[in-house]
């Protein structure tokens, strides 16, 4: 296949020549990070306010627990703030059996209970929780409709009801769906970090889609996290938005003008004058490790820029002295690039996140956590 040519992309460059490592860390990240709140994301409103308590709901383990394979909590986090509270529950199987500390993969669920069954009557391979654990994971899970709700309600229900001096009228740089959705995936990282069965080192987000986008978006603002691992994320997730096919700013900003914040509009037709481009997004996360996932049918997500945008962010990897993606020519499908510290696949098949895709992330983790 081949070779991406980024130059036709006219990128925003990540960062000027001569930058060292240290002046990315200290200043250009920073600069990114805000560019993407005020004009993509959205910033967490008044977050000093907020209180978070967790309440271990259920412990199990035993033979009806994945065979015995497995202990299994769910855990109960409350968010409140000025006499108003929100609750939302996730769901966390850890392998027995194994050495522990073991490494955990945290996914952001945007489908429903049946994909996440905590009781493991449905076995999705959206979230294949049985192989996470048998191949020494933990694996956590959380709705993202548990935290806020996926439709545009007015801001009025989930995390936004905290906020009701907002309801009428949400400042254009305040976050939205899919930046509550990344916010409480960190309250969720400060559960896991204390738990002595887990690893604090190796603990990855993941998701598809929109799922994705806030899987990525979430891991770029919280260092914790040592891997993202992003299927079909598409607009304002992995792909790059200018020269992008499928799915636009126009397009994802009219269907789903909650997910961001409202200044995110502006740009609806406009990409040229986005101050990022999603490169960045994927290089906020260097040198921790990355993962991008395409389908071949998901032309709406658009494979090519997704992966354009791998090669781009590469360049931040280069400032550590690390290897990004390890190849820059678009590989075929079921050619994992998994050198790297920045992996990507291309798989046969339409939007969605499967048993395959899944192999590859662990097989990635195991390689660069290990
Ligand atoms: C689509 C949306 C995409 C993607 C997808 C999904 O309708 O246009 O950006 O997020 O939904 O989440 O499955």
């Amino acid at each position: 296949m081949d070779t991406i040519t980024l130059s036709d992309r006219l990128l925003p460059p990540l960062f000027s020549q001569g930058i060292t490592k240290e002046e990315w860390e200290s200043k250009r990240r920073r600069e990114l990070l805000s560019l993407f709140r005020d004009a993509v994301y959205g910033n967490v409103p008044d977050e000093q306010s907020l209180q978070v308590s967790y309440r271990v709901a259920d412990q199990q383990e035993g033979s009806s627990i994945m065979s015995g394979n497995a202990l299994r909590k769910s855990i109960e986090v409350t968010v409140s703030r000025n006499g108003l509270s929100h609750s939302f529950a996730f769901v966390l199987f850890i392998p027995l059996g194994k050495k522990h500390p073991v490494p955990t993969m945290l996914t952001l669920c945007n489908r429903g209970i049946a994909d996440a069954d905590p009781s493991r009557s449905f076995l999705s391979s959206f979230w294949p929780a049985e192989t996470i654990v048998s191949q020494g994971f933990a694996a956590a899970v959380v709705l993202t409709s548990d935290i806020a709700p996926d439709y545009d309600e007015g801001f009025s229900l989930g995390l936004h009801k905290l906020f009701p001096e907002y309801k009428k009228e949400r400042p254009s740089n305040l976050w939205g769906a899919l930046g509550a959705w990344a916010w409480a995936l960190s309250r969720i990282l400060d559960y896991l970090l204390a738990d002595p069965l887990l690893d604090p080192e190796k603990i990855g987000v993941v998701g598809h889609s929109r799922g994705g986008k806030a899987a990525l978006w979430c891991a770029a603002q919280d260092t914790r996290f040592a891997l993202a691992v992003s299927s079909c994320s598409g607009c304002t997730g992995a792909a790059l938005s200018r020269g992008k096919g499928g799915e636009h700013i126009k397009d994802i900003t009219e269907r789903f003008p909650y997910w961001f914040c409202k200044n995110y509009r502006h740009y609806a037709d406009n990409e040229g004058k986005l101050p990022v481009d999603q490169h960045m997004l994927l290089a906020l996360l260097a040198p921790r490790l990355v993962y991008v996932s395409s389908k071949t049918n998901d032309a709406w997500a658009d494979p090519q820029s997704e992966f354009a945008s791998c090669v781009a962010a590469s360049e931040a990897y280069r400032l550590f002295g690390t290897m990004g993606i390890e190849e820059e020519s678009m590989p075929r499908p079921e050619h994992p690039l998994l050198g790297g510290r920045i992996g990507y696949h291309l798989k046969t098949g339409y939007h969605d996140m499967d048993a395959y895709d899944w192999e590859r992330y662990l097989q990635f983790a195991k390689r660069h956590l290990e």
